[in-house]
């Protein structure tokens, strides 16, 4: 079965002692806290659509942000492959604002609630909160459980 594959960015801004995530208000995966991000447009780099996101949903802007992960979400039944793009930011410009898509908040890194986020999620923090590079691949059954799992670091994305 033929795969498409559909490119997305993920932002996570951290600071010392605490990470900002935003409650996705609306569309896939509503009622999760995540990070900041969205669909890379025709024409637009990578990098450059993880910026524009970061802004549109947390009202934030960023010089440099670090590319830390790629991981690759199948989810059964579906022909979409999921390739998301993960990017670390640990300075900014502007305050976190409430968005149509997004409500920010800061979460201490002992209180980053994964019971309401993707279940993939518990797993590739800690890589990506001590600057560790990884690649991934999972495949979901619906929206919460993972039929089967790939996460490893690498020197390099
Ligand atoms: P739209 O406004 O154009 O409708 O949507 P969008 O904002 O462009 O895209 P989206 O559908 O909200 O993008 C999905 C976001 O969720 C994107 O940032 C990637 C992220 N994401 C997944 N799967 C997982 C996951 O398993 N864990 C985490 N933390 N994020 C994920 O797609």
């Amino acid at each position: 079965m033929m795969l498409s594959p559909k490119l997305l960015t993920l932002v996570l801004v951290v600071q010392p002692g605490r990470v900002l995530l935003g409650m996705k208000k609306r569309g896939f995966g509503v009622g999760k806290w995540n990070g900041f991000g969205g669909k890379v447009q025709p024409g637009e780099t990578i990098e450059a659509a993880a910026k524009r996101e970061l802004l549109e949903e947390s009202g934030l802007t960023v010089d440099a942000l670090e590319k830390i992960g790629n991981i690759k979400f199948e989810f059964v039944g579906e022909t979409q492959l999921l390739d998301v793009h993960i990017f670390r930011a640990d300075t900014f410009s502007g305050e976190p604002t409430e968005s149509d898509e997004m409500r920010p908040q800061w979460f201490e890194l002992d209180k980053i609630p994964f019971s309401q986020m993707w279940a993939d999620d518990i797993l590739w923090f800690p890589l990506m909160l001590q600057k560790k590079k990884f690649v991934g691949y999972f495949t979901f059954q619906g929206h919460d459980v993972i039929l089967s799992q790939k996460l490893e670091e690498v020197e390099a994305l």
